[in-house]
């Protein structure tokens, strides 16, 4: 059976994606990890561990201008949350003690409400990259965006086969997201200037990962490159 595609390949790293050549908006996902207040937004999780918020911002404005883009071609646009039942009870007690020893305990007061809590306003994404109404939200208790909920059976239920990230953090959710996601078998596309990290360095050694061994977790590419391929508009 031969697929037919919508776009060619976008200009990435370590080849141009995707390695079959092209992407419709029917089988692709943009999924856009954790744009929580907790992780990018004054008095939230981050903030409260003492890291520097424009670097976990710095991608907003970029995945603003891609979700634009896929909304206007219909390609499904899916969210996700980190975030604990209010009781805790999905809290592994180790996850816990480790937000505690660095002075920001899931669960425990703050200025945006309780840490990383569902329900709580550090928990909401933030308004410039906010789902809207028919948008799938993922609730997940972990770092992956697969573990523990339905993510994979509502991609394939879809029949998506390729994934476009955005998000916080590139070296933990969006990582672990982007790892399992192509050891199920999805085609991933990392966009650069649309994630960030707590730490430069680890926001650079993660992009290098993903290109090592001829792109092990897939490949990676500004957004500038897969607006390109769409056609859509690339912001001044
Ligand atoms: C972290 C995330 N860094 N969304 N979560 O704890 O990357």
């Amino acid at each position: 059976m031969t697929i037919s595609t919508t776009f060619g390949s976008v200009d990435a790293e370590p080849y141009a994606w995707p390695y079959d050549g092209g992407f419709s908006p029917e089988t692709t996902a943009l999924i856009n990890i954790d744009w929580q207040v907790d992780f990018c937004g004054p008095g939230g999780y981050v903030d409260r561990m003492g890291y520097d918020l424009n670097l976990t911002r710095a991608g907003l404005a970029p995945t603003q201008a891609v979700i634009a883009a896929a909304r206007a071609v219909g390609m499904h646009v899916i969210h996700t949350r980190e975030g604990h039942r209010p009781d805790l009870s999905d809290l592994p007690p180790n996850k816990l003690w480790r937000s505690e020893q660095i002075g920001a305990g899931i669960g425990s007061d703050g200025p945006c409400g309780r840490i990383l809590t569902r329900g709580e306003p550090g928990w909401e994404i933030v308004p410039e990259v906010a789902p809207v109404a028919g948008e799938i939200v993922i609730d997940k208790p972990g770092k992956g965006s697969f573990y523990a909920t339905d993510l994979d059976l509502l991609l394939r239920t879809k029949g998506v086969t390729h994934l476009i990230f955005t998000g916080i953090t590139t070296d933990v959710c969006v990582h672990t997201t982007m790892r399992d996601a192509n050891d199920r078998g999805y085609e991933c596309l990392l966009l650069t200037d649309c994630t960030g990290a707590t730490d430069r360095g680890n926001y650079e050694a993660a992009l290098k990962m993903v290109t090592m061994q001829g792109g092990v977790f897939g490949a990676i590419a500004p957004s500038s490159a897969l607006l390109a391929t769409m056609g859509a508009a690339v912001p001044a």
